[in-house]
């Protein structure tokens, strides 16, 4: 394999772990625990893995020996900066505990475990992706855990494996179901062990215990300076306006993020227009009052940040979505028989008044988009539409009614983005690559002192990482019943962006200044070495909510 410079001289860097996992480590356990609603019914379905206490690790001078633990892992769900750090982790961690111990990969998610698609990650394998991106040690699937045929399947190849316990690496939804499988095995008292670890560039799997998931950090300083550059291309051309979309689902936490790194002339926050209660005309409205705004100063250029979850956030929309995931979860054998060109008139036909005529006013593809192939879990696939286009689109139409009407004087010219791919894969920032080995090591401590339906956890992340907090969460903690394809489910409650959080307000104090005056930060790229303000500062949102 040939290596870029940058790659081998950051596989000697060695990730900073926090105190208490640097020698032997001394369990310490809290109250039980409650989930975050729904506690009856969450405690019916979980009789096993409920109410479980928080854990934190110590440091202690007593070192105990551990028997051999064979452990299995699996990457799930999109990619993020620091999952091979997560596996380093947990391969130095468990070698520290037995030197015999062995550790497996799923291959391509959590369908190798059914599939029995496996491979030993050895010193040598492990080696070769420290601090580097992407997950391609084992790779990565969005195969849904959730079958008891699956739970058996798995169960099989872990037995003759003689693995103890395995590790989930992935988002809400695969920590909903590492749960879930934790549950399984402890009711059969397979002697299996389920912990996760929270993977997501989308920054939505975060709660009062897990201050951030990982890969969140990288990707947005990848975004970041890209949006940068384009800011610095933007304010010298003067002739364009960029619409960026950027990644990250429902949540708005990967645009909040950017617009405080680099400071746009708009930035559309999906939860605000929710709880706003805006149209789609009215989006339309604010962005196009900004433009002609500093069209009237001259200023024929600018940068709108867009995030991907922002169509299921206006009310109508997400009525809308709600009744077709519903609709199509339930028909989904009869609509795979219309054909292309009468689906719209099909839907149109079988939706309510109400939502059939918004979906009804639908541009072609905007409407198409939205009745395309859910994924797994049944959400609908956000980073197909593009609501970049969409919306710069009827800009233009407004704008040009506008103009008729001698409202407006200016040119508009638009460009368009969309980011998320760019930064699945960046190789992590010092951030994620201590994050995520520290991540892995509290994984390998869980597994040591027997635990299940856990989630590992790393808090004070703000500060310098010797005072980081390990420990361990119980999944159900952090639960709720919600709606699926149709039915009630236990599901890890999604982070939101809260608009009554300080980065949001912090976001929200500036916005009309950076509307109108051209105020562009330009964060340039990551930089894994040199001094610690410029490598290891955490994302803008982690430093003000930690603010004390
Ligand atoms: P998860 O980490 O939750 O799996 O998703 C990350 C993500 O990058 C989202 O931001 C995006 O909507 C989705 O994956 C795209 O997934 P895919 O590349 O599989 O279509």
């Amino acid at each position: 394999m040939t290596k870029s410079a940058l790659q081998i001289a950051r596989a000697a860097y060695q990730p900073k772990l926090p105190k208490a996992l640097k020698g032997a480590v001394k369990v310490m356990e809290g109250a039980p625990t409650q989930s975050i609603a729904d506690q009856e019914a969450i405690k019916k379905l979980f009789p096993n893995t409920y109410g479980m206490p928080l854990i934190t690790f110590e440091s202690t001078d007593k070192a105990a020996e551990f028997p051999v633990i064979n452990v299995g892992v699996i990457l799930s769900g999109g990619q993020a900066p620091g999952g091979h750090n997560v596996i380093s982790g947990i391969f130095d961690g468990i070698k520290k505990l037995n030197k015999d111990s062995k550790l497996y990969g799923f291959i391509l998610g959590p369908g190798g475990l059914v599939d029995h698609n496996y491979m030993e990650l050895t010193a040598d394998i492990i080696d070769e992706y420290r601090n580097t991106g992407g997950f391609d040690i084992i790779g990565s699937g969005r195969t849904k855990l959730e079958k008891e045929e699956q739970f058996e399947k798995g169960y099989e190849i872990l037995k003759e494996l003689g693995i103890k316990a395995l590790v989930i690496i992935g988002g809400d939804d695969s920590n909903t179901n590492a749960c879930v499988l934790a549950e399984y095995y402890a009711a059969k008292q397979s002697g299996v062990q389920v912990i996760g670890c929270p993977k997501t560039i989308d920054g939505d799997l975060k709660n009062e215990m897990i201050e951030t998931s990982f890969g969140f950090d990288t990707a947005c300083k990848v975004y970041s300076e890209v949006i940068g550059n384009i800011q610095r291309d933007c304010n010298s051309a003067r002739k364009y306006w960029h619409f960026i979309k950027l990644m990250g689902r429902s949540a708005s936490h990967i645009a909040l993020e950017c617009a405080l790194q680099t400071q746009p002339n708009i930035c559309i926050i999906s939860e605000e227009v929710e709880s706003k209660d805006m149209s789609l005309d009215d989006i339309v409205t604010s962005i196009a009052q900004v433009v002609a705004a500093r069209a009237a100063q001259g200023n024929n250029f600018g940068t709108v940040l867009i995030p991907e979850g922002l169509i299921e956030f206006i009310p109508a929309m997400k009525r809308l979505i709600s009744e077709l995931n519903d609709f199509l979860a339930a028909n989904a054998e009869e609509f795979s028989h219309i054909k292309k060109s009468h689906q719209r008139d099909y839907i149109i036909s079988k939706l309510s008044k109400e939502n059939a005529a918004v979906y009804a006013s639908l541009p072609e593809g905007v409407a198409r988009q939205l009745s395309l192939d859910r994924d797994p879990h049944g959400n609908v696939q956000v980073s197909l539409i593009e609501t970049e286009k969409l919306l710069s689109e009827m800009v233009a139409t407004k704008l040009a009614s506008w103009k008729e009407e001698g409202k407006y004087v200016g040119k508009f010219a638009a460009q368009h983005h969309f980011f998320g791919y760019e930064g699945r894969c960046a190789a992590p920032s010092n951030y994620d690559a201590d994050y995520c080995y520290s991540l892995g090591y509290a994984a390998s401590a869980l597994i040591a002192d027997g635990k299940t339906g856990y989630m590992a956890s790393v808090r004070n992340t703000t500060a310098p990482a010797d005072q980081w907090v390990a420990g361990g969460v119980p999944i159900t903690m952090m639960m709720n019943m919600e709606r699926r394809h149709g039915e009630m489910k236990p599901v890890i409650q999604k982070a939101l962006v809260k608009l009554d959080g300080a980065p949001f307000k912090a976001f929200a104090a500036k916005r009309d200044s950076w509307a109108m005056v051209t105020d562009y930060v330009y964060p340039g790229p990551i930089q894994y070495f040199g001094p610690t303000e410029v490598c290891d500062q955490p994302t803008k949102t982690l430093q003000l909510e930690q603010a004390k």
